[in-house]
């Protein structure tokens, strides 16, 4: 008999790859999507199966993380052995500008599924992930950051989800369900969001290179962060779930970088050297650019908008996945370089093909979030 797994966020990035990986091994996948204007499946259209045929194997239900009824309809149909709980406002800078938001769905909305599972009594039967975060330390108490941290979290997001995290520990201690929290650090990939930092740089800087775009403003270029990739991060998810007790996990690869570090690091996989100039907000990167068209004219590429400053900053991360490491027998497959040069790689490709659109007299979009 196939198992059976509930993943809500289906169709963001981590569901993706998790929705790619449990139909790998054989699981019936049912993901929660939410209703929008336009489509928004994109990053799981690959895994698409027709619902008419008999062997579908993934399906799709509308529902939302702010709307009880519908989680509970759709947990009482599905009769998961086990539910994913990816579904989050997950941006940081956003949760500043959409608290009560933010709070509903990142916080209320796990407890909305923890309370499902009781009140169908399926307690025993479900098992229950929650996609915490290296968010909650915030403002770190000590380096690298471990399951016993203290969390000190720094935005709305972070102390939305911190609470999702004491209610996932809470469920498990008082009604004895196999519920647990992957502490996971940042992790990116080709599909990750355009407005977080990575793909941000990746996709800018590819469409600078190819004259489609003319500068990349970014906020705080000294933030320290520990990046993984998602495809890694997701198989984790999974072990936490295949063990015979429920703990919660950090999920790290004990390397960090800064965001400039980053920028440079995407920067050079494109063959453009920059050149910095300035501190804090006066901070600027420029690329003598061989192709440009008054011959070696430096180019003003990326700049610092305070627009990107958040009212509260976490500065610097860095996580130590031993227990991860030492219990799930899980390790980190893709370095730093790896993952940039693939992200670089797939967001030039893109370009490439925006390249063509326009000089066929087409207009591209840019992203300036
Ligand atoms: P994304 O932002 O890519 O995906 C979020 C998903 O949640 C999307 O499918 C989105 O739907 C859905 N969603 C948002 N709000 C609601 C809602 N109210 N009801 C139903 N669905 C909703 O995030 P990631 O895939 O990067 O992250 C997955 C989870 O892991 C999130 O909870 C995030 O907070 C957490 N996390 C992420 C880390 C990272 O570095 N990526 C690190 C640590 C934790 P739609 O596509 O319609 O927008
Ligand atoms: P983060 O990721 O806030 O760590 O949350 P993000 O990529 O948004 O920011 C990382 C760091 O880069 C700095 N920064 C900028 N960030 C954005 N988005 N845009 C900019 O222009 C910019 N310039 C500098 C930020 O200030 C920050 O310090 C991500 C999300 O996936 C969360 O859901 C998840 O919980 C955490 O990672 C772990």
């Amino acid at each position: 008999m196939s198992k059976v797994a509930l993943i809500t966020g289906i169709t963001g990035q981590d569901g993706a790859y998790l929705a790619e990986l449990l139909l790998s091994k054989g699981y019936i996948v049912h993901g929660i999507r939410r209703r929008a204007s336009l489509f928004n499946t994109d990053r799981i259209d690959h895994l698409y199966q027709d619902p008419h045929l008999p062997d579908t194997r993934l399906f799709l239900h509308y529902g939302d993380m702010t709307d009880s009824s519908a989680l509970v309809r759709i947990i009482q149909q599905v009769q998961p052995d086990e539910i994913y709980n990816l579904a989050a406002q997950s941006h940081v800078h956003v949760s500043f500008e959409e608290p009560e938001y933010t709070a509903n769905s990142d916080a209320l909305g796990p407890l909305r599924i923890l309370e499902a599972i009781r009140l169908l009594g399926l307690q025993k039967k479900t098992r229950f992930y929650q996609a915490s975060t290296s968010e909650l330390y915030g403002l770190v108490r000590e380096t690298p950051q471990t399951e016993a941290t203290p969390f000190y979290p720094r935005s709305p997001y972070g102390v939305a989800k911190l609470y999702a995290y004491w209610i996932t520990v809470n469920y498990r201690e008082a009604y004895g369900m196999y519920a647990c929290n992957g502490i996971l650090f940042n992790h990116e990939s080709p599909i990750r969001g355009e407005t977080f930092v990575t793909r941000k740089i990746t996709r800018a800087l590819a469409r600078i290179k190819l004259g489609l775009q003319n500068c990349l403003y970014l906020g705080n270029l000294d933030a320290r962060r520990d990046w993984g990739h998602a495809r890694d991060y997701v198989e984790a998810q999974w072990l936490m779930l295949q063990q015979d007790n429920p703990e919660d996990f950090v999920i790290a690869t004990g390397r960090q970088y800064s965001v400039r570090d980053f920028v440079n690091a995407a920067a050079a996989e494109l063959g453009m050297a920059l050149r910095w100039e300035g501190l804090g907000v006066d901070e600027k990167g420029y690329w003598v650019d061989p192709a440009a068209a008054d011959g070696a004219r430096e180019r003003l590429v990326v700049a610092v908008d305070p627009r990107y400053f958040r009212p509260a900053e976490v500065e610097t991360l860095l996580g130590d996945a031993a227990k991860a490491r030492a219990k799930l027998n899980w390790e980190p497959r893709t370095s730093f370089e790896a993952l940039v040069k693939e992200m670089v790689s797939e967001d030039l490709a893109a370009a490439q093909r925006d390249e063509l659109v326009k000089g066929h007299g087409y207009k591209t979009m840019d992203c300036h979030e």
